[in-house]
């Protein structure tokens, strides 16, 4: 168990160091284990985790947003756009709609039972319903999404980024969607699947040497470490 902890840990610091995955990136989005996303606005802070769901499509989503406001309904979604370095969530763009369900449909009305039909990739919301706070203003929820993916390349979280609205629709916390994977892509010729994890410490250790990971890299996988811990 340390030893896939610290694995993780150094694959995290690797993959954050290296770029945010985009959707072409096909060879690394295919190797995604787990994506995160940090938002952030004024007040507002949260984690959004994503992981596959075993022996089903889809992801499990799960939320946690301190900073709110309780008795109100905060919608959130996947927005297309990655979140630019000044943290402007308007420039994050609309919903991921890659199917364009909003635009042929005028009145647009996601159906949790027919999400590919009738909601947009990016609904998060409009499959789990809107984020709402406890007293302390926190705001936690879990739960499984069926459409979206790391590798589809028309369903993959991959590449865009977070945004959490007031109820009258602006913007009040994002961030990027961030995958990460267990082992360091530009050795990825010489590996194949995870199961190279558990006995790979020692190669695990010269990709960290030489990945140059940044101090926000190395915070991403010390958060990483401490959700594994809490596992
Ligand atoms: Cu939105």
């Amino acid at each position: 168990m340390f030893k896939n902890i610290i694995a993780l840990v150094f694959a995290a610091a690797t993959a954050s160091a290296s770029f945010y995955v985009r959707d072409t990136d096909t060879d690394f989005s295919m190797r995604v284990e787990q994506a995160m996303a940090n938002v952030t606005g004024t007040g507002v802070t949260g984690n959004f985790t994503f992981l596959p769901i075993p022996g089903q499509t889809g992801l499990r989503v799960s939320i946690n947003v301190s900073g709110l406001k309780q008795g109100i309904q905060y919608p959130f979604h996947i927005h297309v756009n990655l979140m630019p370095e000044n943290g402007n969530c308007t420039a994050t763009g609309g919903h991921l709609d890659t199917y364009g369900i909003k635009t042929a449909n005028a009145a647009y009305n996601c159906d949790k039972t027919k999400p590919l039909a009738t909601c947009e990739i990016g609904d998060l919301a409009g499959i789990a319903g809107n984020l709402t706070a406890n007293a302390n203003g926190q705001a936690t929820l879990t739960f499984n999404d069926p459409i979206i993916t790391f590798g589809n390349n028309k369903t993959t979280i991959l590449g865009h980024s977070i945004v959490v609205h007031n109820p009258d629709n602006t913007r009040l916390a994002c961030g990027n969607i961030i995958g990460f994977v267990r082992k360091n892509p530009s050795t990825s010729g010489s590996h194949t699947g995870s199961s190279q994890t558990e006995s790979d410490s020692d190669n695990t250790g010269s990709n960290t040497k030489s990945s140059g990971a940044s101090s926000a890299a190395m915070s991403a996988a010390l958060a990483i470490m401490a959700a594994a811990i809490a596992l």
